[in-house]
């Protein structure tokens, strides 16, 4: 591969026109919005927060908000008469429509994007109830998916205007889910360098990493990905592009039935992976299987961890390290019955890569799925 394994040292950047305090939340977009939330609580351990529909004034849809730490997950599903998400739902199925940024200022991030060529989806609104005020904002970026910029001001209330606190009996406990660490885009043939220079100048992002197709395509189902960041790196979104190879990308697979370009895998921290993944395994979250063979040289590539190797062998957790330190990472099947939208579990002990070491692995486990799914 022609990239480095290192993160690309800090450049010296020009004042941060879009200053990003991390991910806000993130939006799904489903069938049964009720059933959705259930899941993320029994199986991810996310706990009740908010939520919107009818008994709080909203006719045409229904969301409930899950939180686990700084994670936010938001799950929509239309009612009555609301064309925009019927429409996601039958072209994609499932999947994540909004990946909502946390800002200073949401006017000046849509004034500041849109200036620069973005697409606007949402002009800066202002939303007040008893609890304060949130000003939101939002742009299109790849496929039909959206960033909001999301300004708290003074807001004390559950979630967000509109929402009322969801109290329920069922409180599954947490699995030790933290943040989000990435999220990755899948966009069509020869789209990356549009996204790139997207992310690069609407957003005032830098690319750190690339992998590209060279040794991924001769023997594992091929793409190309490139990591961008944003100044202070809280928003990290690789984008993958399907490549040649000898079999079908795992990429088009997705672009085949998501219907088009989306959300790939969002990566969830976690300070204790071998925990986090027992439980999660435990409360019925699928992950991809890794052969014993790949624990027994792991070690001379990436030395002395401070973890057992057996728990990491026996759950199928991966191992990488660069010149900073090492990484921990497991990647679950698809959590819906289109080989679309999946997790990734990661612990970071220094890395600031992306398991660039674990790409056979991975791709090989990948493969193994979809050829199960007849699509290789
Ligand atoms: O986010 C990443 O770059 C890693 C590796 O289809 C990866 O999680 C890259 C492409 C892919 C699956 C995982
Ligand atoms: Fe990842």
């Amino acid at each position: 591969m022609n990239e480095t394994n290192h993160v690309a040292a800090a450049a010296p950047m020009a004042v941060d026109f879009l200053p990003l305090q991390g991910t806000d939340y993130i939006e799904f977009y489903v069938g049964n919005a009720k059933q959705a939330a259930h899941y993320y609580k029994s199986a991810f351990g996310f706990q009740s927060l908010a939520y919107s529909g009818p008994e709080t004034g909203i006719k045409e849809k229904a969301s409930y908000a899950v939180r686990q730490n700084k994670l936010t997950f938001v799950f929509t599903t239309p009612l009555k008469e609301c064309d925009a998400i019927e429409a996601h739902i039958a072209k994609h199925g499932d999947g994540v429509k909004i990946l909502a940024l946390r800002v200073e200022d949401a006017t000046d991030a849509w004034q500041q994007t849109t200036d620069r060529g973005a697409k606007s989806y949402m002009s800066p609104t202002k939303m007040t109830d008893k609890d304060g005020e949130v000003v939101m904002s939002g742009i299109h970026t790849y496929g039909d998916t959206v960033h909001l910029f999301i300004e708290r001001k003074n807001y004390s209330g559950a979630f967000l205007p509109g929402y009322k606190e969801w109290v329920t009996h069922y409180n599954p406990p947490p699995t030790g889910l933290l943040y989000v660490d990435h999220c990755v885009g899948n966009v069509g043939w020869n789209q990356m360098n549009k996204w790139v220079q997207f992310y690069e100048e609407v957003m005032g992002f830098r690319n750190i990493l690339s992998f590209d197709d060279k040794d991924i395509s001769t023997e594992y189902s091929a793409l190309m990905s490139k990591v961008m960041s944003n100044g202070n790196g809280y928003v990290k979104f690789p984008i993958n592009e399907p490549a040649e190879g000898k079999k079908k990308s795992q990429v088009e697979e997705y672009l085949d039935f998501y219907n088009g370009e989306g959300v790939q895998h969002v990566a969830l921290a976690t300070h204790n992976i071998i925990e986090t993944v027992t439980d999660l395994q435990n409360r019925g979250v699928e992950f991809l299987k890794i052969p014993a063979s790949y624990y027994e040289t792991v070690l001379d590539r990436v030395g002395t961890i401070d973890e057992h190797l057996e728990p990491l062998k026996e759950l199928g957790i991966l191992i990488d390290r660069d010149e900073e330190g090492y990484l921990l990472q497991i990647f679950s099947k698809p959590v819906e019955d289109r080989p679309t939208l999946f997790f990734e579990i990661i612990q970071r002990k220094g890395a600031r890569s992306f398991g660039k070491g674990n790409f056979k692995a991975l791709f090989e486990a990948l493969e193994r799925e979809q050829e199960l799914r007849g699509n290789l």
